[in-house]
């Protein structure tokens, strides 16, 4: 005892000054050992910065050295120049194309449904927002803001419809206004308008694209002035005003808050005012103050002060699209230091993903159940049949075994997925499914309403793993389709997917993302190249450009985009990137 007070005391001394004063040698030791020890810990903070930098410049140059490849596959000169020239579009479209003859067969079915639903738009309902097939007539579902037609841009490009893509492009340069006295959903407004016409500009190059993107984003952005920078999702175009609906109790919903960032991140990129991703990019800083461990957040998130509100967890309706952009925001961030918290947060709430998967018996379907509070619900909405895509895609930034086991599962939730289409009489998938004890899959809401998300995660597992039984479920997805909601004015949905008995709804996605997935599924991985373009939530393809985020913080200017080169690339057909 005695011992251990006298060795602590004797301890003590070394932290009184009065010590060092007695003794100048042992204090300018204490002052070397100092100043070593900060220059130690300087050293490693530069060491990991420029490691960092090291690492976000290596991925620019394999982008850059991806483009050049592509290029030279192409049969052009490294400095982006034809060899050739005088060609239409098509023609060389083609050149790029597989010569598979199933898949060019196929490939030209969904271009012939695609002609059928865009006809039939163009005849009955052009420049309303959706055609109600059966009555022949517009509906203005989102404001009357052509969504169908700002939609179908990008689909109509890629598919070589050139002169259908025309006639729209004039449409939105003369008759788009976006002036109208209306409540608009700022999160369909974003992934349909914003991103259909950001996508459009990166594919054709035109700049009257970007002008209308830059007029509705900016309609748009008053919602995200809340004390907590969690937008309002509702928004009048002509006068601001911005709110919640009153369903939710005052309270911002997930997936409509967090599903804006790679649109304005975008939209910065292309013209240099960094407002729209500051306010984007601040709803993922507010939501990461207080993220929790598994990374599952519920659906209803409080404006005012960030907080989350007791509700359900899904990655269904209301979560899904939160989670899809917290990897693609990486992705379209070149996967740089500036957007590493994207894809650790996306690699926590994965970590929760896998604590909502089950199995059914008895036949051993994998599927991901809903959660609220403490207890689960053995439900799943078609709409979460986005996920198997998004894991596939995220799988190849894990190490080897994370990334087989995750692929492993985006391959057994796409199998159950393709289930819910096999298992009914249309073999069209319903709304939802729930799973009973020792039955398997049964349909809940037993509408389908032309959804894309199946076919979506199919593209995605198609490109990523080669398999090609991928394509033949989507060509039996897309049989599907043409025989229960193909019409002589477009295609509608069913009321229900037991009976087949029809709706009245074409519904804006199946142009912008049913039937792009098909064509895409069907054409060479070289169109739209996964390594150079992400998909948004409505599968418009964004360029992936540089980011550059020592200019983004001095505020001078965002990434580099360069609408030259992608004009050369629309001049040459060339759209699988530039
Ligand atoms: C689309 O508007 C988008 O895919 C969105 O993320 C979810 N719902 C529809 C399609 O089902």
């Amino acid at each position: 005892m005695a011992r251990s007070s006298r060795s602590s005391s004797s301890m003590w001394r070394y932290i009184n000054p009065a010590y060092y004063l007695k003794r100048p040698k042992r204090l300018a030791l204490l002052f070397i050992v100092f100043v070593f020890g900060t220059l130690v810990v300087w050293d490693r903070h530069t060491l990991v910065r420029e490691h960092e930098e090291e690492l976000s410049k290596l991925n620019e140059e394999v982008t850059r050295l991806q483009n050049m490849l592509e290029e030279v596959k192409d049969g052009k000169s490294v400095t982006g120049q034809a060899k050739t020239s005088g060609k239409s579009n098509n023609a060389k479209r083609k050149s790029n194309v597989s010569d598979d003859p199933i898949d060019t067969e196929r490939r030209e079915k969904v271009k012939d449904a695609m002609i059928h639903a865009w006809s039939s738009y163009e005849k009955y309902a052009w420049g309303h927002d959706e055609l109600q097939p059966q009555t022949k007539n517009g509906v203005d579902s989102f404001g009357g803001l052509g969504a169908t037609l700002i939609d179908s841009l990008d689909t109509l490009y890629i598919m070589g419809l050139d002169e259908q893509f025309q006639k729209a492009r004039e449409w939105v340069a003369n008759s788009l206004d976006f002036n109208k006295n209306y409540d608009a959903s700022v999160f369909e407004t974003t992934i349909r308008v914003v991103g259909g016409l950001i996508s459009s500009y990166d594919l054709s190059g035109d700049k009257m694209f970007l002008e209308k993107a830059k007029d509705i984003a900016d309609r748009l952005l008053p919602a995200w002035n809340t004390p907590s920078g969690i937008p309002y999702n509702i928004i009048n175009l002509a006068h601001g005003n911005p709110h919640n609906p009153g369903w939710t109790g005052g309270d911002s919903i997930l997936a409509d808050s967090g599903t804006e960032q790679l649109e304005f991140i975008a939209l910065s990129q292309r013209t240099g005012d960094q407002k729209y991703q500051q306010k984007a990019e601040d709803v993922i800083l507010e939501l990461k103050k207080t993220f929790p461990p598994d990374g599952l957040l519920p659906i209803y998130i409080n404006p005012h002060r960030g907080t989350r509100s007791y509700s359900t967890i899904t990655f269904g309706a209301m979560g899904d699209s939160f989670y899809e952009y917290l990897l693609k925001v990486w992705i379209q961030g070149n996967k740089t230091a500036a957007v590493k918290h994207y894809r650790e947060m996306w690699e926590t709430s994965m970590k929760g993903l896998l604590s909502l998967v089950r199995r059914t018996t008895p036949s051993n379907f994998t599927y991901l159940c809903e959660k609220t509070g403490n207890s689960l619900t053995d439900k799943m909405d078609e709409l979460a049949c986005f996920a198997p895509g998004m894991l596939a895609l995220g799988s190849t930034g894990y190490g080897p075994d994370e990334a087989r086991k995750f692929l492993s599962l985006a391959e057994e939730l796409a199998w159950t997925c393709y289930n819910f289409y096999q298992s009914t009489p249309t073999k069209l998938a319903g709304e939802n499914y729930f799973f009973n004890s020792g039955q398997d899959i049964s349909v809940g809401t037993s509408w389908n309403i032309l959804r894309p998300e199946t076919v979506e995660s199919l593209f995605y597992l198609w490109r990523l793993t080669g398999n090609k039984t991928y394509q033949e479920w989507g060509w039996n997805i897309f049989q599907a389709f043409e025989k229960n909601s193909r019409i002589e004015t477009g295609y509608v949905g069913l009321k229900d997917v037991n009976t087949g008995v029809k709706d009245n709804m074409m519904q804006s996605f199946f142009l912008a993302e049913t039937l792009k997935y098909l064509y895409l599924l069907f054409s060479p991985p070289s169109v739209i190249s996964l390594d150079e373009w992400v998909f948004n939530t409505e599968a418009h393809p964004i360029k992936i450009v540089a980011r550059n985020d020592k200019v983004e913080k001095s505020g001078v200017s965002g990434g580099q985009h360069n609408p030259e080169t992608l004009s050369r690339a629309r001049k040459e057909g060339r759209f699988s990137g530039n």
